[in-house]
């Protein structure tokens, strides 16, 4: 009886400190700091533009040419002047047509301890051959690829500076495939290379090797052909196939933040980019902004000798730009 009692009077001491516990821990709404609202810095479209211009004046970034190389100390020394930690994975890759590429993807890393992550990606690449050109005498002829290629490493300078300036809450992989535009040449497009993907071996090669081991990011946004006149940014395929989530994320950030002239609530073809083997081999949801043209699909100085900073048009980087800081700022 005596015990019982005791036992009795210790459980509702327990319970009466417990209920005064969570009363005590519920804060009355008057004194609640009051969330501060997120601040998403200005993309400054005429800084894209010049990192564009500068990776096309080093000439045409065909693996194993000299301005390849050269270009790929540049961007590692950009990052780093922008407080990214970087890591370079020098790799040998074997083309369609056997020749060996001296390859390099080039990763900088924001808030590298986060585990809190968001991926941004675009090929550093150019094309060997112009096999799209009118001409036929240029298509064995490098391009400069100032939209395919430049361009979206161009936008993503931009905002590694940016977060430089004012870092994101969370952590973001900025990274720049290599080897991306090796694809089979329109020449040698025959069943012999069908099924097999020519194009993407940087990332193809990065998605079974990440920079770091067990890496994992919530998302991912690949940037390729971003900065044509005229583009139109329609929902991708293979993005709406395997990250339909983040293609609403980003299309509701583009209209959120006054682009949605740029980004129309339409579908796009399925294309072949550097997301496929980081949704198929690394499994991290990742998407692909790529210019649109109804007309023609790609841009149409695509693979061709007038993919040059002439057709290159600041207010769609600042429009792809802006859209990709909105969407990183509000990552929490
Ligand atoms: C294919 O033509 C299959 N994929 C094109 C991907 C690409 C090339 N993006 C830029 N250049
Ligand atoms: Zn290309």
């Amino acid at each position: 009886m005596k015990i019982e009692n005791s036992l009795l009077r210790i459980s509702l001491l327990l319970l009466s400190v417990l209920f005064w516990g969570a009363c005590g821990s519920k804060q009355p709404k008057s004194t609640a700091q009051p969330q501060a609202p997120v601040v998403v810095p200005t993309f400054n479209a005429d800084s894209a533009y010049h990192y564009t211009a500068e990776q096309v004046a080093f000439g045409p970034r065909v693996p194993n040419s000299e301005a390849h190389r050269v270009c790929g100390d540049w961007l590692e020394s950009e990052l780093e002047r922008f407080g990214a930690q970087v890591k370079a994975q020098h790799v040998t890759l074997r083309a369609y047509d056997g020749t060996i590429l001296a390859a390099r993807n080039i990763i900088g890393s924001f808030k590298p301890e986060s585990n809190k992550r968001v991926l941004l990606c675009a090929h550093w690449d150019s094309r060997p051959w112009a096999d799209a050109d009118p001409e036929k005498k240029n298509h064995r002829t490098p391009i400069l690829g100032a939209n395919d290629g430049a361009s979206g490493v161009g936008v993503l300078l931009e905002i590694a500076r940016q977060l430089q300036a004012q870092p994101a809450e969370i952590g973001i992989d900025i990274i720049f495939f290599d080897a991306e535009d090796y694809g089979t040449h329109a020449a040698d497009d025959d069943e012999s290379t069908e099924g097999s993907i020519t194009w993407c071996l940087g990332s193809q090669y990065w998605a079974r090797v990440p920079h770091t081991t067990n890496y994992m990011a919530r998302f991912g946004i690949l940037l390729d052909m971003v900065g044509g006149k005229d583009a139109r940014f329609h929902r991708e395929g293979v993005s709406d196939d395997f990250a339909k989530h983040i293609v609403d994320k980003v299309w509701a950030a583009a209209h959120a933040s006054g682009n949605g002239q740029w980004f129309p609530y339409a579908d796009g073809g399925q294309i072949t980019d550097d997301h496929l083997p980081i949704n198929l081999i690394a499994r991290i949801p990742c998407i692909d902004i790529i210019g649109f043209y109804p007309e023609t699909g790609f841009a149409p100085t695509w693979h061709t000798m007038d993919d040059t900073m002439d057709n290159i048009d600041p207010a769609v980087l600042r429009a792809v730009g802006q859209t990709v800081l909105q969407v990183i700022y509000n990552e929490k």
